[in-house]
């Protein structure tokens, strides 16, 4: 939606207002423009402003949340790529998804992505973190390159989570928020701040959440939050974390990496994972939750 600000002595502002941002472009004025742009005033009616977001997002109608079966998540933290293939070549049996960082990304570069993509569900693990134009940006390359879903933070606030949304839905991706992270120095500033994290992510439209496996009672305070939203924790094996304490907690599924990519055998390293998650959301869903 587009319209005119007028400010004093002849100077306004062109304001484009996308839903979640308004860029704002000086003008000079008397100028030859009608106060209001948009044909179809977002007023109007509910419906009226829902048109156009469906005539061009059609997707946003559907939710394309990833599709859990074993409930283990591999993070590829290798920044060497014939490893990275190999480890994800291995492990592919008995996970969900590999999630690529910064290390694996600033190694091998994007093109790693594609090559990951072709046969896993990619999880693109930028902690986006910035402006909406920037995420915005920082998603769109990520769905370019074959990611299928992407992980910001919550505490750049609504409308930088909206940004990732909004890019995410073109492509048909899933976006993950971080509540509270897993290690001890979470416990500084996103601990007091999660619960209030968890429910913006609620209000975002987005596929779930990652709350951490060092902390089950977090997951658990979390679940309540969010209710059916998927939550993935982090946090298990190399810093103390357990599958089937997280799993116990309410959590949908695990994301591990070096218990994974240094064990000697990492295929079989899986396999346990996957069979202890499974043996977890069988004794939670035998309890009444939910045991996905
Ligand atoms: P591993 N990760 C995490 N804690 O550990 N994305 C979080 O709160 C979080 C994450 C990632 O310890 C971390 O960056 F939001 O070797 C790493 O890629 O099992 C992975 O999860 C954990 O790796």
């Amino acid at each position: 939606m587009i319209h005119i600000e007028k400010g004093v002595k002849g100077i306004g502002y062109r304001v484009m207002e996308t839903g979640f941002e308004r860029h704002l472009r000086p003008i000079s004025y008397p100028m030859p423009v009608p106060n209001t742009l948009n044909p179809l005033p977002y007023s109007l009616s509910p419906i009226a402003s829902f048109l156009p977001k469906i005539l061009f997002y059609p997707h946003i109608m559907t939710c394309d949340a990833m599709k859990l079966s074993s409930g283990l998540v591999l993070a590829l933290d290798v920044t060497d790529r014939s490893r990275a293939l190999d480890v994800a070549a291995r492990v592919a049996p008995h996970i969900d998804a590999v999630k690529v960082g910064y290390p694996l990304v600033l190694s091998c570069g994007t093109g790693i992505i594609g090559e990951l993509a072709k046969s896993s569900y990619v999880l693109c693990d930028f902690k986006v973190a910035d402006i909406p134009n920037t995420n915005r940006l920082i998603a769109s390359e990520a769905f370019k390159a074959g990611a299928k879903g992407i992980i910001c933070h919550a505490f750049p606030g609504r409308d930088s989570i909206a940004a990732v949304v909004e890019e995410a839905k073109k492509h048909g991706g899933d976006v993950l928020v971080v509540t509270e992270m897993s290690h001890p120095g979470a416990l500084d500033f996103m601990a007091p701040k999660a619960e209030q994290m968890a429910r913006l992510a609620s209000d975002s439209n987005v596929s779930g959440i990652i709350a951490p496996a060092t902390r089950p009672e977090r997951v658990k305070a979390l679940r309540a939050i969010v209710g059916d939203m998927l939550i993935i924790s982090p946090g298990v094996g190399a810093q103390g974390g357990t599958a089937s304490r997280a799993i116990s907690a309410g959590a949908d599924a695990i994301i591990v990496g070096r218990s994974l990519y240094e064990a000697p055998d990492p295929a079989e390293a899986a396999s346990m994972f996957s069979s202890e998650i499974a043996e977890a959301r069988n004794a939670f869903r035998d309890k009444g939750g939910k045991g996905s």
